[in-house]
């Protein structure tokens, strides 16, 4: 039975999206049983990024690389792996954050897996190095009171949830869009001493709240699980603000533009969104290198372009 049926995928790439979800199913059962298995949250090493790996993310990673290359991957780029991986001759590269959130996992939040899509070029690492705007397929899979997954192909945003008696995942939301309106905004609070000038003027607007200039109020929300703040997006609006910061090695941010910006920027902007790294379209930039950082600012368009003013 395969984990997602063929409808709403393109058909080249339906190989792909099902070793995605069947890997998905696996790993969420993985994470529903948390300690009753083996030990997921301990810490196993480090990563080319300097992140602390969990045993988690080791076991993540293993599994995707494994089903991706029957399914048509040729290049493989993890944020788990120094080097881009070639697992076989097929027509796509993908990019990939195995399990996103690591620092939730033993707290029983809501984690993810990121992918982004690429034909594959003829060299490796430029199958990646190149404009986001060029992705052919992005999405995530998140792993929380329901095991869903959101994914374009460049026509919408489509939304699935897995049933948990089939473990099948099933089409909720053909085309999801993002409200209008934000009513929340999502940042680490604890960094504001660091925060550059335009994200402070932001943030105090809408803590200005009715009595503001932005003339209603607003809630903070910050969960430190990009995968959950994202859903929480699409599924009813706000603003994500992650940029660069004055604290050592945080000059562009934390997160990282092949596997993690770029796959949701196509998410978000597809869904009637926007994402910038504070004033220049995301989809519009260029990764130089396979775990560069990327100042990411993305949620409901009139509040992206308000930071954009404020970025000046
Ligand atoms: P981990 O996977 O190392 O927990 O990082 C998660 C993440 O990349 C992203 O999912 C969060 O939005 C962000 O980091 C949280 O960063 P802070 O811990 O600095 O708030």
């Amino acid at each position: 039975m395969p984990a997602i049926a063929p409808d709403h995928i393109p058909e080249r790439l339906y190989p792909v999206i099902e070793a995605l979800c069947a890997t998905g199913v696996d790993v969420a059962r993985t994470i529903a049983r948390g300690p009753l298995g083996q030990s997921l949250a301990e810490g196993v090493g480090e990563n080319t990024g300097g992140d602390q790996q969990k045993a988690l993310d080791v076991m993540a990673d293993e599994a995707f690389e494994k089903a991706l290359g029957p399914a048509g991957v040729k290049f493989y780029a993890s944020e788990e792996q120094e080097g881009v991986l070639t697992l076989g001759d097929g027509a796509f590269a993908l990019a990939i954050d195995p399990l996103d959130g690591s620092s939730n996992i033993d707290v029983n939040v809501s984690i993810g897996t990121i992918f982004s899509i690429f034909e594959a070029e003829d060299g490796a690492e430029e199958s990646f190095l190149r404009p986001a705007s060029e992705q052919i397929a992005a999405g995530y899979i998140i792993y929380g009171p329901q095991t869903g997954m959101a994914v374009s192909f460049g026509d919408g945003t489509l939304m699935f949830v897995m049933d948990p008696e089939t473990r099948v995942f099933e089409l909720a939301e053909a085309r999801m869009a993002i409200p209008a309106a934000a009513k929340e905004y999502s940042i680490n609070a604890g960094y504001r001493r660091h925060w550059p000038d335009w994200v402070k003027s932001f943030v105090e607007e809408c803590e200005a709240g009715k009595e503001g200039p932005r003339g209603k109020d607003y809630s903070f929300r910050w969960v430190a699980s990009l995968v959950a703040e994202t859903h929480r997006i699409l599924t009813r609006g706000g603003t994500f603000l992650y940029t660069g910061d004055a604290r050592p090695a945080y000059a562009e941010g934390r997160l990282r533009m092949v596997y993690e910006v770029a796959p949701m920027a196509m998410l978000i902007e597809q869904a009637g969104g926007m994402a910038t790294d504070g004033k220049r379209p995301i989809l519009s930039l260029t990764a130089e290198k396979l775990h560069g950082k990327q100042p990411f600012v993305f949620g409901c368009r009139d509040e992206v372009e308000r930071v954009a003013e404020l970025h000046g």
